[in-house]
């Protein structure tokens, strides 16, 4: 039995838009922080069943449901020659399909253990590239701290790794105004972007040199030059999908009153940039030193709204238990 534990993570610079579907290659490279919280734990064993079978959370996944889980499997079967099916239990603590990237850290999990149970004696870089056959931004929770990942231009090139952030410990606020499930998944939103978006190519053009930029902003230390790029990242992302037909839109009323309200935190001299990704919650970048203040702040003004807090956390690995 292979048990794995990982954590989701949240892009500065977004992943949207794939060059190719069924390896998951990126149209740009992205950079995410891993958080330290809301962990998935997944544990995979090998079974003489005919057919893999997954629960989640409690509740057994249909076929149509499994087809991710079951390309990282194939994947798995193919390098190793173990023919076998998977037993597969997973449990999420945070909202699934929300937009808080439960699936990253389903997937980086599930690739940790997958690893392990088949034997593959892949390093963190190929099991950055296994999970990444689930889902894209799985990558990036294999590793813990700031990551990014390399577009590449086929399955060898393409994976995450982690890179040295030189500023103040960074921390996160979620303020989180809806756990419902997202009506357009990731997957769907990007192709119909992609496939109806007049603003997309702009969007690929523009994010990857926002990768270069804050690339060198991560290497001096910049905080307010990295929370500038996450924000602009994060908008033209957005800006993508209000183009696609019909228009994609992830934030409502409520995230604009939210996003203004960080520009307003901001202006009082605290450290606060926002993001936000496949859903209306809003995201906050800050300092570990002024967690609690950027914290206590949001939730005072949005009481309606949950507000989660998370410093930056480690990478996908086996629990303690399946490694001895
Ligand atoms: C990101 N998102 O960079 C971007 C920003 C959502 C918005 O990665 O199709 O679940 O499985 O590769 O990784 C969410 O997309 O999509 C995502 P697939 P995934 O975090």
């Amino acid at each position: 039995m292979s048990t794995a534990i990982a954590q989701p993570n949240i892009a500065l610079i977004k992943y949207w838009g794939k060059v190719d579907e069924e390896l998951i290659l990126p149209a740009t490279d992205s950079i995410s922080l891993t958080l330290d919280g809301f962990p998935t734990t997944t544990t995979v064993e090998l079974s003489d069943d005919e057919l893999d079978t997954i629960v989640l959370n409690g509740r057994q996944l249909t076929e149509a449901e499994t087809m991710r889980m079951r390309r990282v499997l194939d994947r798995a079967r193919e390098l190793s020659g173990d023919r076998r099916a998977a037993s597969i239990t997973s449990t999420n603590t945070i909202a699934t399909a929300a937009g808080l990237a439960s699936s990253a850290a389903g997937f980086a999990a599930l690739a940790t253990a997958v690893n392990n149970a088949y034997a593959l004696g892949l390093d963190a870089t190929g099991i950055s590239r296994l999970a990444r056959l689930g889902s894209g931004s799985a990558s990036r929770s294999v590793f813990g701290g700031m990551v990014r990942w390399h577009r590449g231009h086929d399955d060898l090139t393409s994976y995450a790794e982690s890179i040295d952030w030189n500023g103040p410990e960074l921390a996160l606020v979620i303020v989180q105004l809806s756990a419902a499930q997202k009506a357009i998944s990731s997957r769907v939103g990007m192709t119909r972007t992609i496939e109806t978006s007049p603003f997309y190519e702009g969007w690929v053009t523009s994010n990857q040199r926002l990768v270069e930029q804050a690339m060198a902003a991560v290497a001096e230390g910049e905080l307010a030059e990295l929370g500038q790029l996450t924000e602009l990242s994060t908008m033209r992302m957005h800006a993508s999908m209000l183009g696609a037909v019909p228009p994609i839109r992830y934030l409502t009323g409520e995230s604009f009153t939210v996003l203004d309200a960080v520009a307003e935190l901001r202006n009082e001299g605290l450290t606060a940039y926002a993001t936000a990704d496949a859903g209306p919650n809003i995201k906050v970048l800050t300092t570990v030193a002024e967690l609690d203040d950027v914290h206590a702040w949001l939730s005072e003004r949005f009481p309606q709204a949950a507000t989660l807090t998370s410093r930056i956390g480690a990478g996908a690995h086996l629990t303690e238990a399946a490694v001895a």
